[in-house]
C-alpha cells in the first residue's frame, strides 16, 4: 500500500443516488432500475480514485442509505416489528422494501432512531439490539461489491464498520432488561465477522479495513479489553484477509494502540489532522513495528486544500514508526462536497485554497509520489502550500478584530430577575399575557413560496416581484396567527430555505457553492457555506421582513436569528483560527442585527441555537471549553439589548443532560426546546437543575402530522406546571413549521392557543 482514501461520497456528482432511491420509494422504478443506479455509482467511484491513482480503493463504502443500517442488515440484527413490512413482495423488492422501512418506517411500524455519525454532520441509523437479538451473516454485500469491482478490473479493499463501533453505538431495544449493554453480543458478532472474512479472503480480497471511530470517545476508550478481545479473535481467522484497523475523529491514546500491537492487525490508521497528537502516542509505544501505519494527513471533512510541506513533514515523522507508512485522508471524503471543478461562480482567490473529494484524492497522490521520490518525483508538482499563498487581503477585516478586541468579554445584561421586573412595570414591554402562545418561526413553505424564490433565483422575476409575492405571504401569515390567537407572532420565514445558507449568503466572509451537496442523511443533503475570512455584515439582513410584518399587527412580532454555533456548525469554517474566534466573529454580526432589530421597534427577538448540544465535542476533556466559547458567542450576541427587549433562543432536542448549566448561561429569557420526552420530566430536569427562566416545551411533535387535541395539550401544560412557576412557562410547538403543510398546522395551533386559554382561565379563578 502507498496511498489510499478511507471512503469517497456515495450520492453521486447530480445526486444521483436522491433520486433513485426518492423515485423507487415512490414507485417510479424498480428494485432491478435501482440496483443499476447504484452499480453506476460505485462503478464512477471507483473509477475516479484509480484514474486519481490512488494504489488502494475501498469497496463498501456505497449505502442505498447509511453504512450503520447496512451492518445491522449484513448480520441480521433486525428488530422484530420488521418481519412483516415486506408481506407480498419476494426477492430483491422483499429485501428492499425491509432495508427502506428500518430507516423510514413503514405503514404502523416505525423506524430505527437516526442520530449523528460522532461529530460530523452525517446522521445514522441506531441498531436496536437484544438478547433475543442471534447475529449472523445473513448478506453478501460486502462481498458482491468487492466482486463487482473485480469484474471491472479493479482490487479493492472492502470497508465494514468494525464490531466494537458498531455495538457501541447501538442501543438496548426495548425488550432488552435494564443494564443489559449491546456490547454482551460481541462473541457472537465476531463470529460473524470471522465468517464474513473468510468469504472475503476466499474471493481473493488482499485487506479488509474495520472502522473504528469509537476508539476516539471516552465509550470506546473504556472498552480496550473488547477492543483486543475482538481483534484478537479475527486475528486469527485462518485465509483471511490482512487486517486494517482505522480510527478517526480524534485520537484514541497509546494504550488503545498498544491493544491493537498485541493483536495480530497488519495495519493501524490514524487521523493526524484532527488529532495531530497521534504522533505522540504512537512513539509513546515505540512506534507499530513492523505494521503499516495508515496517516490520515489529508483533511477528509473540511474543504481546505493540504499544505504539502507540512504533510509531508508529518508523514517524514512517522516514518521510523512503522514497517510501512500509506498516505490517506483522515476520515472517508463522504463528508466534502465531490469536485470543486463544478463551482464556477467562486472567487478565484478562494477556490485556490480548496479542495473537494476529487481533489483531495489527487493531494493523497501527489504526497505518495513526493514521500516516495522526494523533491524531484517525476510528476508530482510542488504542490500548494500555505505559506506562498499568503491569505488575500479580501479575506482579512481589521475593523472586524479591532472591535472585538475593544468588546473584550464584555456580555453582560441587567440580571434577569431584574430584567423581569422591569419588563412588568413597562408598557413599551409588549408584555405578554400569563402562558403566551408563540410559534419556534417558520411557517410552513407553500408551493407558491418555494416557486417565488427559485423563480427570483432563476431570474425569472425581479427583486420587486419577489418582494411583493414574500409581503403577501407575510400578511397571510400574521392575519392567520392573529385568528388563531397567537400572543407572539413571527413572519413565517418564506425567504428563507435554509437558515444557515440565508445568513450566510449575507454575511461577508462566507461563500455559498452551487453544488457542493454533502449527505446529511438517506436522500437528504445540505450545501453547507464556506466560512472563509473575517465575518461582518454589510447590511441588515433580516429587519426589513420583520419590521414589514411587525407593521401589520398590533401584537409583537419575534425577530428570527442563528445564533454562532450553529453557524458554524453546520458549514466549512477556516480553520487557520480557533473556532472560538469565528465565533466571536459571526456573534459580533450578529450583534449588530439585534440591535438594528432592536431599533426598529421589535421588542422579541429569538437567536436559534440548534446546533448547541450537537457540536459538544467528543471526550469529556474537551467539553468545558467548547461550551464556554459557544455560551460567550450567543451573549456576545445578544447583551447588547435593553432590559425590556425579550431574548429568545430554540433549541432542537430535549435530553439536555450535561449542558443544562450552559442554558441557563446563555442568559435568554425564554427557551424553547423539543419535548419528546414527558412534560413534567423535561421541567422537572431544568428546575433540579437551577433553571429559573423562561421555558417553552414543546406542547406538540411537529415532526408527525397528526394533530394533539385541547385535552391532551392541556394535560401537557398542567403538567408542567407541576414544576415550572406559571410566570416562566410558554406555549409553543417542538420546532418550526417549515415542513408542515397548513391542513395540520393550522387546526394544532388552534388547539394549543384553546389549551392555553383553558388553563390561564383556572390560574386566574385561583
Ligand atoms: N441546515 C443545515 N444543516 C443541518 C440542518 C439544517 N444539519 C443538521 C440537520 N439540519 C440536518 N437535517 C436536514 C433536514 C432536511 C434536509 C437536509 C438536512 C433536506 N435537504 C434537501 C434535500 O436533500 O432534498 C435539500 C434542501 C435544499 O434545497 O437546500 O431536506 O437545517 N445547513
Ligand atoms: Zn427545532
Amino acid at each position: 500500500m502507498t496511498t489510499t482514501v478511507l471512503g469517497y461520497p456515495r450520492i453521486g456528482a447530480d445526486r444521483e443516488l436522491k433520486r433513485a432511491t426518492e423515485s423507487f420509494w415512490a414507485g417510479g422504478i424498480d428494485a432491478p432500475a435501482l440496483d443499476a443506479v447504484g452499480a453506476r455509482l460505485r462503478r464512477t467511484v471507483w473509477e475516479a480514485l484509480r484514474d486519481a491513482g490512488i494504489a488502494h480503493i475501498p469497496s463498501n463504502t456505497f449505502s442505498y442509505y447509511d453504512h450503520v443500517l447496512d451492518t445491522a442488515v449484513l448480520f441480521d440484527a433486525v428488530p422484530p416489528r420488521f418481519a412483516g413490512v415486506a408481506a407480498g413482495r419476494d426477492g430483491r423488492e422483499a429485501e428492499l422494501a425491509r432495508y427502506f422501512a428500518m430507516a423510514r418506517g413503514a405503514d404502523d411500524v416505525p423506524p430505527l432512531e437516526m442520530t449523528k455519525w460522532f461529530d460530523t454532520n452525517y446522521h445514522y441509523l441506531v441498531p436496536e439490539l437484544s438478547p433475543a437479538t442471534r447475529p449472523r451473516l445473513a448478506g453478501r454485500k460486502p462481498l458482491s461489491e468487492y466482486c463487482q469491482a473485480r469484474g471491472l478490473g479493479m482490487e479493492t479493499r472492502p470497508v465494514l464498520v468494525g464490531p466494537l463501533t458498531f455495538l457501541l453505538l447501538a442501543k438496548p431495544a426495548a425488550d432488552a432488561p435494564p443494564g443489559w449493554r449491546p456490547l454482551e453480543l460481541l462473541d457472537d458478532l465476531l463470529a460473524c465477522y470471522a465468517a464474513l472474512l473468510d468469504e472475503l479472503g476466499a474471493a481473493g480480497a488482499g485487506w479488509v479495513q474495520l472502522d473504528e471511530p469509537i476508539l476516539a470517545t471516552d465509550a470506546g476508550r473504556a472498552a480496550l479489553p473488547e477492543l483486543e478481545r475482538a481483534y484478537a479473535r479475527l486475528g486469527r481467522v485462518a485465509g483471511r484477509p490482512r487486517l486494517l484497523v482505522q480510527t478517526y475523529f480524534g485520537s484514541i491514546g497509546p494504550d488503545a494502540v498498544a491493544a491493537l500491537k498485541r493483536t495480530a492487525v497488519e495495519a493501524i490508521g490514524l487521523d493526524l489532522v484532527t488529532a495531530p497528537d497521534s504522533l505522540r502516542d504512537l512513539a509513546a509505544v515505540s512506534g507499530l513495528g513492523e505494521r503499516t501505519l495508515v496517516a490520515g494527513v489529508v483533511d477528509g471533512r473540511n474543504v481546505w486544500r493540504t499544505d504539502v510541506p507540512a504533510a509531508l513533514s508529518t508523514l517524514t515523522s512517522l516514518l521510523g514508526l512503522a514497517g510501512e507508512v500509506v498516505v490517506s485522508t483522515s476520515c472517508s471524503l463522504l463528508h466534502v462536497p465531490i469536485d470543486l471543478d463544478a463551482e464556477t461562480g467562486l472567487d478565484p482567490a478562494l477556490r485556490e485554497r480548496l479542495a473537494f473529494a476529487r481533489q483531495k484524492a489527487d493531494e493523497v497522490v501527489l504526497l505518495g509520489r513526493r514521500l516516495a521520490g522526494g523533491e524531484q518525483a517525476p510528476g508530482a508538482g510542488a504542490g500548494w502550500t500555505r505559506a506562498a499563498a499568503p491569505v488575500p487581503a479580501s479575506f482579512v477585516d481589521q475593523r472586524v478584530r479591532a472591535r472585538l478586541d475593544a468588546l473584550g468579554d464584555a456580555a453582560e445584561r441587567v440580571d434577569h430577575e431584574q430584567r423581569s421586573a422591569a419588563r412588568a412595570g413597562s408598557a413599551a414591554s409588549a408584555a405578554p399575557p400569563l402562558l403566551p402562545t408563540t410559534t419556534i418561526g417558520s411557517f410552513p413553505q407553500t408551493d407558491e413560496v418555494r416557486a417565488a424564490r427559485a423563480a427570483h433565483r432563476a431570474g425569472g422575476i425581479d427583486r420587486t416581484e419577489y418582494e411583493r409575492r414574500m409581503r403577501a405571504e407575510i400578511d397571510r401569515v400574521i392575519a392567520l396567527q392573529e385568528d388563531i390567537g397567537l400572543d407572539v407572532l413571527v413572519h413565517g420565514e418564506p425567504e428563507r430555505n435554509d437558515m444557515v445558507q440565508y445568513f450566510a449568503e449575507q454575511l461577508a466572509g462566507y461563500a455559498s457553492t452551487r453544488h457542493g451537496w454533502v449527505q446529511s442523511y438517506g436522500s437528504r443533503c445540505v450545501r453547507p457555506p464556506i466560512l472563509f475570512g473575517d465575518v461582518s455584515r454589510p447590511e441588515p439582513m433580516t429587519v426589513e421582513w420583520t419590521t414589514y410584518a411587525q407593521s401589520r399587527t398590533a401584537r409583537p412580532v419575534k425577530g428570527m436569528l442563528t445564533g454562532p454555533v450553529t453557524m458554524l456548525a453546520w458549514s466549512f469554517v477556516r480553520d487557520d483560527q480557533p473556532p472560538a474566534e469565528t465565533a466571536r466573529q459571526v456573534a459580533l454580526a450578529l450583534r449588530d442585527e439585534v440591535a438594528d432589530l432592536e431599533r426598529a421597534g421589535i421588542r422579541h427577538i429569538q437567536v436559534d441555537e440548534a446546533a448547541l448540544r450537537e457540536s459538544l465535542p467528543l471526550r469529556e476533556e474537551d467539553r468545558a471549553d467548547y461550551l464556554t466559547w459557544a455560551v460567550g458567542a450567543f451573549r456576545l450576541a445578544t447583551s447588547g439589548v435593553g432590559t425590556t427587549t425579550w431574548i429568545h433562543s430554540h433549541m432542537c432536542y430535549s435530553e439536555f443532560g450535561r449542558i443544562v448549566g450552559a442554558i441557563d448561561a446563555l442568559d435568554a429569557d425564554v427557551t424553547s426546546v423539543e419535548a419528546a420526552r414527558s412534560h413534567m420530566e423535561l421541567v422537572e430536569d431544568l428546575a433540579a437543575a437551577g433553571y429559573r427562566r423562561g421555558i417553552g416545551p414543546g406542547v406538540y411533535d411537529i415532526h408527525s402530522p397528526r394533530v394533539p387535541s385541547v385535552a391532551e395539550i392541556e394535560a401537557s401544560l398542567r403538567a408542567a406546571l407541576r414544576a415550572v412557576r406559571s410566570d416562566r412557562l410558554w406555549v409553543n410547538p417542538d420546532c418550526g413549521l417549515k415542513t408542515r403543510g397548513y391542513a395540520e398546522v393550522e387546526p394544532a395551533l388552534r388547539n394549543m392557543v384553546e389549551a392555553a386559554r383553558r388553563v390561564r382561565a383556572d390560574l386566574a379563578a385561583d
